[in-house]
């Protein structure tokens, strides 16, 4: 397959102004007639007409009427068109029920759903599939009634009725030009809550959410987030909903989240349903977050949407810096807010941060591609929207809403870029630091690599001064690669835990006490005057840039801002480096860990202290990620870090036993179930403690713990006590486990969702001689077990191979033969799925021996298989270059 570049762009030859489209849905042969008008782009020479096509059977091709003669060139449709405007018609047709690969039109649980993001118009019929054809489409669809009664498109239904033959029609009409990958379609036995909501300019509008019967008491949840969504987005962004009608749908196979269809949203039923009977409350935060998510898609990406996919980040970055903000908003108090940047950062280290530094690395931006599913990754993402985060912190949210309201009054209706965005964002801040520095602050976009910021501190107790040296580099951008504009967002903390007032010299401000410093150069030296004793500094607050920061900072000090830092954030980072720093020295020596009073001392404070938040101190308790732990190191032994992991969760567990009962005890929550971040902090902490009681009690052979764990599985009235007992038990081997997980698989076997849990949970437990290996093994022959599945595959394979490292990786390369075994399987039903299950190998030449060689012989082989898909094939391909 062709490796595209970011710099071969070039409008097309015609634009597409409008599709007619009729749909006679089978699921053997749906037949699909296309009307276009297609208008001759002037600005390009003239050439033939060359239609994207995928796994389609054309039947004929007419312009102006006329019947006209094609030739296919593997997925590529030729046409001699006319050098001008004219209409043209394709009739074709496409077996949904074959679709395993869930893009475009598929069958899931008796009805038809599509997915066209990125590339699955194409899989529907011929078409100029680029997101920068923009049309206004009408939709005609037939089906029979009574399979399925419900037919949706985008936009508003202009028509139904009844046919001949015991089928129906629906006609829909969207008035908003859109590209196709914003097209869906549903037909299936669904139904809807209903909600009726008239916005801040008075228009009302039909809210929807359409499920399979039996789930619709889990979609209120769902309801209640969109609708806070909607609230959200127009007080602070003032975008309002522009459509009379928004349908979400949820369908159980789906190779993502959620989809945001032009005003038909379409969701993985995991991103959608909730119940406290069976979902948990990081499934409520999740399902919040999503809807958000896709609802704010409508104006970044669907109203302004990008010009070609390597602009992905555009939309996707910047709509989940929109999701997060309106979570935190959501969460509420400063703790809270505060937890959630926690959990982001974390999410960011463990996921983004091996990304940009391992075979996979790209830019935000990236410059090239083979496939497109390939580039739905946690840089463009995640690492995006950490960069549009840098724009609010250097112009405040103040400027940074006026950027955004430029953004749209230049571009609504335009298919765009990422420069389009920075221009609009520093031509609305003239005076910013952004606008003087606007082509050094684009490096974000164009470089790959996490940033490497170093800090050393000087205390002249004569001149009483403060120098703070700040240094950068990243390796992974290149040689000679120019520096990157990093705000540092700072303040000192004094030897009893005051905040000092911030004199910087050479600058007018002074006494605040806290301030953002814009390191712009390979190294930079502030000086803070009438600095009055040594102080200890907090630098990158709220973690104001995605960067690894070595702080140099020792023990003692990270303790002083673990008990006094004004910034949560970063007495959180100092509990994260306390722990970081003793499992790499253990790492690093081959030494057994030994967890120090001093620091165990610390966490117990962190435990009982009565001003810090539950949610807080479930955050600050846990360990670091061995994920993020092997980013630290230049050859990594995952066995040495889950060796040294699970020797300080050991040992947590026995210092702190008495409080960790206490904690149990102390955050019970009383009453019906609610969702709030103030609940769920204390669910959060009580289920920390249960885990380590109950892996305590394995260690001491005492039967109480978890004996109330297991009668905690039984008995609780969430999933989210549930699921923390049953996580406590598997987690910690114990002799009740296996009693605990065929009790909750027989209690939920009804609930795909919850079985996926169990699946997950099993995947995923910390290895204990190859029981979990074996276990996963076993799994993969469970009656309820299947690849046809996405979130089934992912549940086992994925956490099991990409996200539990200690397991995974096994010096017999048992683990890298089943990746391999099932790659290969998974491919032949859904590319898109494996592409990810392929990237468990990112790492895999940092690995130390013997895993290493392990490794790339597993890759070779899966390699030299003839038939892997591009997508499969471009994840190995790029880990072997
Ligand atoms: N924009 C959506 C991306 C997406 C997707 C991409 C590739 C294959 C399947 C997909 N399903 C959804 C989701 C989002 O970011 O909101
Ligand atoms: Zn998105």
């Amino acid at each position: 397959a062709p490796v595209i570049h970011r710099l071969d762009y070039q409008a097309p030859t015609y634009w597409i102004a409008t599709v007619d489209l009729t749909l006679d849905l089978d699921p053997a042969k749906t037949l699909i007639t296309s009307k276009m008008a297609v208008k001759r782009n002037a600005t390009q020479a003239h050439g033939a007409l060359v239609l994207h096509g995928e796994e389609l059977t054309p039947l004929r091709v007419m312009i102006d009427g006329e019947p006209v003669s094609f030739r296919q060139d593997g997925n590529l449709l030729h046409i001699d068109a006319p050098d001008r405007d004219f209409e043209l018609v394709i009739r074709n047709t496409c077996c949904p029920e074959k679709n395993t690969a869930l893009s475009g039109l598929y069958t899931s649980g008796g009805g038809f759903f599509t997915q066209c993001e990125a590339e699955g118009f194409r899989r529907i019929t011929y078409f100029l599939d680029r997101p920068d054809v923009m049309a206004v489409y009408t939709v005609l669809l037939r089906a029979d009634k009574a399979k399925y009664p419900i037919l949706l498109s985008n936009g508003n239904l202009v028509e139904q009725g009844d046919l001949d033959g015991g089928k129906h029609f629906a006609k829909w009409h969207d008035p908003f030009p859109k590209p196709s990958y914003l097209f869906a379609v549903v037909a299936a036995d669904l139904v809807a809550r209903e909600q009726r909501v008239v916005t801040r300019s008075g228009k009302e509008h039909l809210l929807q959410v359409y499920v399979r019967r039996g789930d619709l008491d889990k979609t209120e949840h769902a309801m209640n987030s969109l609708i806070a969504s909607m609230i959200w987005d127009e007080a602070r962004f003032k975008l309002p909903l522009d459509l009379e009608r928004f349908m979400i749908v949820g369908v159980s196979d789906f190779n993502m989240g959620a989809m945001e269809n032009k005003g038909l949203n379409i969701f993985n039923t995991s991103a959608l349903l909730c119940s406290p009977a069976t979902q948990t409350d990081a499934d409520f935060q999740r399902v919040e977050a999503i809807v958000a998510h896709e609802y704010f898609h409508n104006w970044t990406g669907n109203r302004v949407t990008c010009r070609d996919w390597f602009q992905l980040s555009l939309k996707e970055g910047l709509t989940v810096f929109r999701d997060r903000e309106f979570s935190m908003d959501m969460a509420g108090s400063p703790s809270a807010r505060a937890v959630q940047r926690i959990q982001q950062v974390r999410n960011l280290r463990t996921m983004q941060f091996p990304e940009d530094a391992g075979t996979m690395a790209h830019s935000v931006r990236p410059d090239s591609y083979t496939e497109i599913n390939n580039f739905y990754t946690a840089t463009v993402y995640e690492k995006g929207a950490e960069v549009v985060g840098l724009y609010q912190t250097l112009l405040g949210r103040e400027g940074f809403a006026q950027g955004m309201a430029l953004y749209f009054e230049r571009h609504d209706g335009q298919a765009v870029t990422c420069d389009d965005f920075a221009q609009a964002m520093a031509d609305a801040n003239p005076d910013s630091a952004l606008a003087s520095r606007l082509d050094a602050f684009k490096r974000w976009y164009s470089q790959p690599g996490t940033p490497q910021v170093t800090a050393r501190g000087h205390y002249d107790a004569a001149a009483q001064t403060y120098t703070l040296t700040l240094t950068q580099r990243n390796p992974k951008a290149g040689e000679g690669a120019a520096p990157q504009l990093i705000p540092v967002r700072m303040g000192l903390v004094g030897a009893e835990g005051h905040a000092l007032p911030l004199n910087l010299a050479g600058q007018a401000s002074v006494g605040a006490l806290e301030t953002v410093l814009l390191l712009e150069q390979a190294e930079q030296s502030f000086t803070f005057t009438e600095v009055s004793s040594q102080p200890v500094p907090s630098l990158l607050r709220g973690f104001s840039a995605p960067v690894l920061l070595d702080d140099g900072l020792t023990d003692a000090e990270r303790l002083t801002l673990l008990r006094h830092d004004a910034d949560a954030f970063n007495r959180w980072e100092a509990s994260q480096r306390l722990a970081l720093r003793r499992l790499l020295d253990a790492v690093q020596s081959g030494q057994a860990l030994e967890l120090d009073i001093g620091f165990l001392d610390a966490m117990r404070a962190v435990l009982r202290d009565p001003q810090l938040d539950p949610a807080f101190k479930a955050e600050a308790l846990r360990l670091p990620e061995a994920a993020y732990i092997a980013e630290q190191l230049p050859v990594v032994d995952p066995q040495a870090i889950h060796n040294a992991v699970e020797a300080a969760w050991d040992q947590l567990a026995l210092a702190l036993r008495d409080d960790w009962a206490w904690a149990f005890e102390a955050h019970q929550v009383e009453g019906g179930y609610r969702p709030t971040a103030e609940d769920a902090g204390r669910r959060a902490l009580a289920n920390l403690a249960l885990a380590l009681l109950v892996r305590g009690s394995a260690m001491l052979a005492d039967p109480v713990w978890p004996g109330k764990a297991y009668q905690q599985v039984k008995d609780a009235t969430n999933m989210t006590e549930r699921f923390g007992a049953l996580s406590a038990l598997v987690q910690a081997h114990a002799g009740l486990a296996d009693a605990a997980l065929t009790h909750f698989h027989e209690q939920f076997a009804h609930d795909a969702l919850v079985v996926d849990k169990w699946f997950m949970l099993q995947a995923r437990t910390a290895e204990r001689d190859g029981k979990v290996f074996e276990r996963v093994k076993k799994l993969l022959q469970h009656p309820d077990f299947t690849l046809k599945n996405p979130n089934r595959a992912r549940s086992l394979l994925v956490q099991f191979c990409n996200l539990n490292p200690g397991a995974f990786h096994r010096t017999d390369a048992g683990g890298y033969v089943l990746w391999a075994d099932q790659v290969a399987a998974l491919d032949a039903i859904n590319p898109q799925v494996a592409a990810r299950l392929a990237r468990a190998m990112d790492r895999w030449s940092t690995l130390a021996e013997p895993f290493r060689s392990a490794a790339q012989e597993a890759l070779k082989r899966l390699s030299e298989r003839p038939t892997l898909s591009n997508d499969v094939r471009e994840i190995v391909t790029k880990a072997l270059e």
